[in-house]
């Protein structure tokens, strides 16, 4: 990633949240990322979730492998971020900022404010068998 590009990184564990550059003028604003310049890995899936429904909990996995960027294009919600040993929560409020969740990371989607949309950008094709999701074995994974 070309640190340039991106106007802040914090790491959270071994996620990191992005400000991204806006590309703004009296029109409004404008964000461009492009794989390996903003975003640390080949996009090879991008999806969103919407209508999500108040007080829900989506996620509750992890991945084997997968790596993602999750951006709330509209709205807020929270993430809950969990590599085994420790836990943080991570809120998405704006739509010039991104988290990067890498693989063997537990995490768990909430407080959706109304009209969310959330993006991802996915460096795999959508794969069943990469998913953990029961947290016992996801600490036997992590422990391994
Ligand atoms: C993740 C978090 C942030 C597909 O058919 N293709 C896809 O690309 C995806 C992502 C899902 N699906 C199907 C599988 C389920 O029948 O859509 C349904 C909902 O998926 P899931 O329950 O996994 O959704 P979330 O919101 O719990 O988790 C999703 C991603 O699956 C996951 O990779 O990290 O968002």
């Amino acid at each position: 990633m070309d640190a340039e590009r991106a106007i802040k990184k914090e790491r959270v564990m071994q996620t990191i949240k992005y400000t991204f550059q806006p590309h703004g003028d009296d029109r409004g604003q404008l964000i461009s990322l492009e794989e390996f310049n903003d975003i640390p890995f080949r996009i090879k899936r991008v999806y969103y979730m919407y209508d999500t429904v108040p007080c829900v909990v989506r996620g509750k996995h992890a991945h084997k492998s997968l790596e993602q960027i999750l951006i709330c294009v509209c709205g807020s919600c929270k993430i809950k971020l969990d590599n085994g040993i420790e836990k943080k929560v991570v809120s998405l409020e704006r739509p010039y900022e991104g988290l990067y969740i890498p693989n063997s990371m537990w995490r768990e989607m909430y407080d959706f404010t109304p009209n969310t949309v959330l993006l991802v950008l996915a460096s795999d094709v959508y794969d069943e068998s990469d998913y953990i999701r029961n947290y016992e074995d996801f600490l036997r994974f992590v422990s391994e």
